[in-house]
């Protein structure tokens, strides 16, 4: 376990491997002064760094600085959340989560020459997106974004891809949960190529995981990779402070649910990615262990993750 930018405070890591490099997007956290609410007002951080190293064990980590910041967003109003990074054609692609002027949470694109950025914003958000946490998959050229989360994140104010006039929907306990959401990329990278499809998470009878369910069902910090032939969605549990896993046989699913990644950790929220690097894959997530436990100040972890033979995930430890 290693704690990478100790002098900051980074969080909702998002990690990629750029020219033989590893790149990491994290949000960065921020004294706001704003008091602690279930919206998450008081996560109203203001612009991104990118981190990059050769050696994720022991190598030094390079902070290429301000790679976007929310005064050069057109669209923007407040909140910068978790983001990714993905390439193609020569081009670096960073998709945010961001309150636009009325309040609402959409998913933007910046667009840069290099990994580092800078990254110069769209200006205006992605047609047809809203709520928060991005992820883009990549599988044979094809560009796969998984994006959602509900309370704060705002995925229960849409139904069938269209905000509901009357403000929210959360589903009854015995109910199917919220689910998050993937579509495919425009070949462009900027742009919804389909309609977002949910991603359904099944229980071990193959029923969809409930509402009530509350230490199985997603909640935001969709990740996605592959192991093995197969296709792992990873997620955050919320307000039960879980990282979990479910697998499928394609990148839209359904999933599984085959267990829990990470532990609660020290602080409220629990956000990760998983990537391989040099032959070994590792666990980025973040805990409040350094703020002394202030819940909207965290910082980046890393440590290496293991699967048994069967490809389940073997569990990690958050030390609550
Ligand atoms: O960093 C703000 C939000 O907290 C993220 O978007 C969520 O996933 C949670 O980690």
């Amino acid at each position: 376990m290693r704690y990478l930018v100790p002098n900051d405070y980074m969080a909702d890591p998002s990690a990629h491997v750029f020219n033989g490099r590893l790149y990491i997007y994290p949000s960065h956290d921020r004294e706001s002064g704003i008091s602690e609410n279930d919206s998450g007002d008081h996560f109203n951080m203001k612009d991104y760094h990118v981190f990059s190293m050769d050696d994720v064990e022991n190598g030094e980590v390079t902070d290429h600085g301000v790679i976007l910041d929310v005064k050069d967003i057109p669209w923007a109003g407040r909140q910068l959340w978790d983001s990714d990074a993905a390439y193609k054609n020569g081009k670096y692609f960073l998709y945010y989560s961001l309150k636009d002027k009325n309040d609402i949470f959409r998913l933007g694109v910046a667009v840069a020459d290099k990994p580092e950025g800078p990254f110069i914003s769209q200006s205006d958000p992605v047609r047809g997106s809203y709520s928060i946490d991005p992820c883009v998959f990549e599988e044979n050229g094809q560009h796969y974004i998984y994006f959602g989360g509900i309370w704060g994140g705002q995925l229960q104010r849409y139904k069938d891809n269209k905000a509901l006039e009357n403000g929210a929907f959360y589903p009854a306990d015995n109910e199917p949960a919220i689910c998050a959401r993937v579509a495919k990329l425009s070949d462009d990278m900027l742009q919804f190529a389909q309609e977002p499809q949910a991603v359904v998470i099944l229980d071990e009878n193959g029923k969809p995981i409930t509402a009530g369910d509350t230490k199985r069902r997603f909640f935001e910090a969709s990740w996605m990779h592959k192991y093995n032939g197969k296709y792992y969605f990873s997620y955050s549990t919320g307000d039960t402070h879980l990282l979990c896993y479910a697998t499928g046989n394609n990148p839209y699913g359904p999933f599984t649910y085959r267990g829990v990644i990470l532990t609660p950790v020290v602080g409220w929220t629990t956000h990760h990615c998983i990537t391989e690097y040099k032959g070994k894959w590792y666990l980025f997530h973040h805990d409040c262990v350094p703020s002394g436990g202030k819940t909207w100040l965290r910082s980046l972890k890393v440590t290496e993750l293991n699967y048994n033979s069967d490809g389940t995930i073997q569990k990690i430890e958050g030390g609550l």
